[in-house]
């Protein structure tokens, strides 16, 4: 059964689960990987799993078969099963702005499987696969050159003018998507309100093949509303002899406000719409990523659902213990809440994942960067960490330095595909070397006695190797998780961020928050409206302390 959402508290440090789980560390603390490894021989079997076309591979955590079952322990304490329910059916499980949350019903097959999904009286179902339609033949005539610019040119440009959630999604898939996308089509996002990012873009394309996706789920978020103004005014200036009824080929709108679309002057028929149950971080299955089906295709998108599908279907199914984003979910709460660690470093082996550990910060960050629990009450334990991160090989040569032997213990996430998109000889299997030998590192370290031989047979006198011993030793014992595919396609990476989402709403259940708000960022929409103001008209240094008002004078001073 489904629970209602208002019963959930915080995870609370005196829970059984919770204890219990403690004194397991306490009791275990001594154990290290690579004492785990030594004994085991089957431990890579043991702990790992497969799934909807996701390998992961979780034994280089300090962690045993007992870590695990008590870790279930605690999501059935915490009602994960249930929960994971309750978010399918579309229980308004998101309290404080009273919504349901079905992103999975955007990648769920049509016609649908069982009873339609009924949400305020509308066919989620239906709606959903409505939009996709319009997206379908929208993207097939942008294309097919069916759809044109003004003066007739076909368009070789488009332009996601975007913040947030409608921006790092679409930007992060058609960057991972790269190998897929129509050779005609070059891809642009402009999100920043600093007009370098939009001037950036505008000085590379003509206006007369360009066009603007304007992804807003509000339509009036202040940066992409001020970009899409500029890229209008642009237009217009800049079009030969382009008339306001000529926007409508070059302007199209994604979002849930008609009237914001209307008054900015997009007539409705070239508005994508989505819904309020669909979170800004969660929308890139919908319209928001109206910019991915145009660069790959629909039927290629549809690929990219289905890969979401399949992971979700495994998600909703499968039993805790073979469950893959329950166990990420799990492993990421005895590294945070057990071994005290801060932070994930996300690892993406693929450079075309480049954007993958920035959206993954907003995903997981903005989701579970929460210090209340859906009741109110304070939480009592740490919740999401910091999430950062770059693409291997390149942050081998950067930061990896603290993480072998940093103060920190910080758990990575190494992500790869075992084959390449590309034919370049020998790169895969350097690129692959890399990912395996880093986490082999971290796990093994190296301790003094082998650094002290490796010196030796090199013949360094006993005092040079007294006195770089320290310095090159490596404690090891810092846990990793590796998630592989096969290949990076539209499937595997639906898979892939869905696997994600899945993750971060079990840790969401567990700690007792709601990961489908985001009080912190609504504030920093409304807070530098008085500032801009006051740096256009009369400043008010009452309302400001002393450092606030020196840095306006001088920006006024300047502008
Ligand atoms: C996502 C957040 C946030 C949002 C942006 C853009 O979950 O709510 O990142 O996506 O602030 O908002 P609009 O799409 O309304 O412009």
């Amino acid at each position: 059964m489904p629970t209602t959402a208002h019963d959930i508290s915080s995870l609370k440090p005196d829970s059984p689960a919770f204890i219990a789980l403690q004194k397991h560390h306490a009791a275990t603390t001594k154990q290290t990987l690579r004492d785990l490894f030594s004994a085991d021989s089957q431990r890579f079997t043991t702990f790992s799993i497969e799934a909807a076309g996701l390998f992961l591979d979780y034994a280089k955590n300090t962690l045993t078969t007992d870590t695990m079952s008590l870790l279930y322990d605690l999501a059935r304490e915490r009602k994960v099963e249930q929960r994971r329910e309750a978010m399918f059916i579309g229980e308004k499980i998101n309290t404080t702005e009273q919504r349901a949350v079905l992103h999975t019903a955007l990648r769920a097959p049509w016609p649908p499987v069982g009873a339609p999904l009924v949400i305020d009286g509308q066919d989620v179902n239906a709606d959903v696969h409505a939009v996709l339609e319009q997206v379908a033949k929208f993207t097939e005539a942008v294309r097919s050159e069916s759809w044109r610019g003004y003066n007739g040119k076909p368009i070789t440009d488009i332009v996601n003018i975007g913040i947030g959630g409608s921006d790092l999604g679409p930007k992060m898939v058609c960057q991972a998507l790269r190998p897929f996308q129509h050779a005609r089509l070059t891809m642009h996002f402009v999100s920043n309100v600093d007009g370098h990012d939009l001037d950036a873009v505008l000085s590379q394309v003509n206006p007369a093949s360009t066009l603007f996706v304007i992804a807003s789920k509000t339509f009036t978020t202040m940066e992409t509303m001020m970009n899409a103004h500029s890229a209008r005014t642009w237009f217009l200036q800049h079009a030969d002899g382009a008339q306001e009824s000529d926007l409508a080929h070059h302007f199209v709108a994604v979002s849930t406000n008609t009237e914001g679309v209307k008054a900015f002057g997009i007539d409705p028929q070239n508005m994508f719409p989505f819904w309020d149950w669909v979170g800004g971080r969660y929308s890139v299955w919908a319209s928001i990523g109206l910019s991915v089906a145009l660069a790959i295709g629909f039927t290629q998108f549809t690929e990219f659902l289905a890969g979401a599908h399949a992971m979700d279907t495994h998600f909703r199914t499968a039993p805790l213990a073979q469950n893959m984003p329950v166990i990420l979910a799990l492993v990421g709460i005895w590294q945070r809440n057990f071994c005290g660690s801060a932070s994930l470093s996300i690892a993406p082996y693929h450079q075309d994942l480049g954007n993958f550990p920035s959206y993954l910060q907003q995903l997981e960050m903005e989701s579970n960067g929460k210090r209340v629990a859906i009741d109110g009450s304070p939480v009592e334990i740490k919740t999401c960490p910091v999430i950062w991160g770059n693409v291997g090989t390149n942050g081998q040569h950067a930061y990896f330095q603290l993480l072998h032997q940093g103060t920190d213990i910080t758990p990575v996430d190494f992500i790869a595909a075992l084959t390449a998109s590309h034919h370049l000889p020998g790169h895969q299997a350097a690129l692959l070397a890399n990912c395996f030998a880093q986490s082999e590192a971290f796990m093994r370290g190296k301790t003094p006695d082998e650094v002290r031989a490796e010196m030796q047979s090199k013949g360094l006198s006993e005092a040079e190797i007294d006195a770089l011993l320290p310095h090159r030793t490596f404690p090891g014992n810092r846990p990793s998780n590796t998630i592989l595919m096969e290949k990076l396609t539209p499937a595997s990476l639906g898979s892939l961020i869905a696997l994600y989402e899945h993750k971060v709403f079990v840790q969401g259940v567990i700690w007792g928050i709601n990961s489908f708000d985001q009080w912190g960022v609504e504030l920093g929409k409304v807070l530098a409206t008085h500032i801009r103001d006051e740096l256009i008209g009369q400043p008010s240094p009452d309302q400001h302390d002393s450092s606030t008002n020196g840095l306006i004078a001088r920006a006024r001073a300047a502008l």
